[in-house]
């Protein structure tokens, strides 16, 4: 018979590649938002998924690998209903994935770009991922045609329609809410900006990194790139950051020297959580 190949485990010598697209996608889902249920019985609902928050499809060998990587603090329930709707949603489209939740801890202003940079580096200590999704806690997204895998050359922009910007992107520009980069991808533009503390701007500079690098943004059709957003109030330790003017112009400047060649961080805790992996970490504070 024909040789397999040398990484082929025993289970999976009868199993053949998972079709794509995947047979199990179901399109536009309605995201229902009432209170959100257990972690427990999200666990129960979702048995196949293994500590850490990890999860290969049973019956086929599948193409992607994707890191799921959410900048968090002190947004319990928002958690469980991502959990809730990401597991599932997930398992449709026959991906290998992994759910890593960054919490900044202590009471620093946030910084969610940092966050995502300790993130992309702890996930790809665990694993060889080739897609990596940069995944605010609010948002879920509502067609699963939307894939959670990487375009091989640039960069892309998923939640290009949601509910918040009545479905079209607020600005051309917008590169907020989800996102996602291969490995390559990410060096190639030095990764995130570590110094923007608080909200707004973090998100236009890893766009302009983009193309500071040579790469564009792609993104999915606006039909299928749906997103609905929790409603909610703006967090406390995460005030308009006044500075995000000014470090924009200078993006041009400082993408070579800031970003993932300049990143320190303190790791704390390292936690296999039953549906996510809890990355504790101490990044400091606004110099
Ligand atoms: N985040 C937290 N905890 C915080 C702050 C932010 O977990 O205290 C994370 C979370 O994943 C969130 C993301 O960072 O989805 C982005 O936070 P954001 O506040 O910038 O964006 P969001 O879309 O809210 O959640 C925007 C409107 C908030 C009030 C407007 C302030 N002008
Ligand atoms: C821009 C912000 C982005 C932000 C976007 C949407 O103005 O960081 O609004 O904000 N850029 C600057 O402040 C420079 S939202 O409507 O979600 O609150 O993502």
């Amino acid at each position: 018979g024909a040789l397999l190949p040398p990484h082929t485990s025993g289970a999976e010598q009868h199993q053949r590649d998972c079709l794509l697209p995947s047979p199990l996608l179901v399109g536009p889902v309605f995201v229902h938002l009432s209170s959100p249920l257990s972690l427990e019985e999200i666990k129960e609902k979702n048995p196949l998924v293994t500590p850490g928050g990890h999860y290969r499809p049973p019956d086929c060998i599948p193409k992607h690998h994707t890191a799921i990587v959410v900048p968090y603090r002190n947004r319990q329930s928002h958690l469980r209903t991502l959990l809730y709707h990401l597991h599932p949603f997930l398992q449709r489209q026959q991906i290998h994935y992994g759910i890593y939740i960054v919490h900044q801890s202590g009471n620093s202003t946030f910084n969610r770009a940092k966050l995502l940079n300790v993130g992309v580096r702890e996930a790809l200590k665990e694993e060889d991922w080739s897609c990596i999704f940069l995944h605010d806690v609010d948002l879920l997204p509502e067609n699963d045609h939307n894939t959670y895998t990487c375009h091989t050359q640039y960069p892309t922009h998923l939640s290009v329609a949601m509910d918040k910007f009545r479905y079209r992107l607020p600005y051309p520009q917008y590169f907020g809410g989800v996102s996602a980069v291969t490995p390559d991808q990410y060096l190639k533009m030095n990764g995130f900006p570590n110094q923007y503390w608080g909200w707004g701007g973090e998100d236009d500079d890893i766009a302009a990194r983009v193309r500071l690098s040579g790469m564009k943004i792609v993104r999915p059709p606006v039909a299928v790139g749906h997103y609905k957003m929790i409603k909610h109030k703006g967090d406390k330790g995460n005030e308009q950051n006044p500075r995000r003017f000014d470090l924009l112009k200078h993006t041009r400047l400082n993408w070579r020297s800031d970003g993932l060649n300049s990143l320190n961080y303190e790791l704390l805790s390292k936690e296999l959580e039953p549906l996510y992996t809890n990355l504790s970490v101490n990044i400091g504070e606004d110099p």
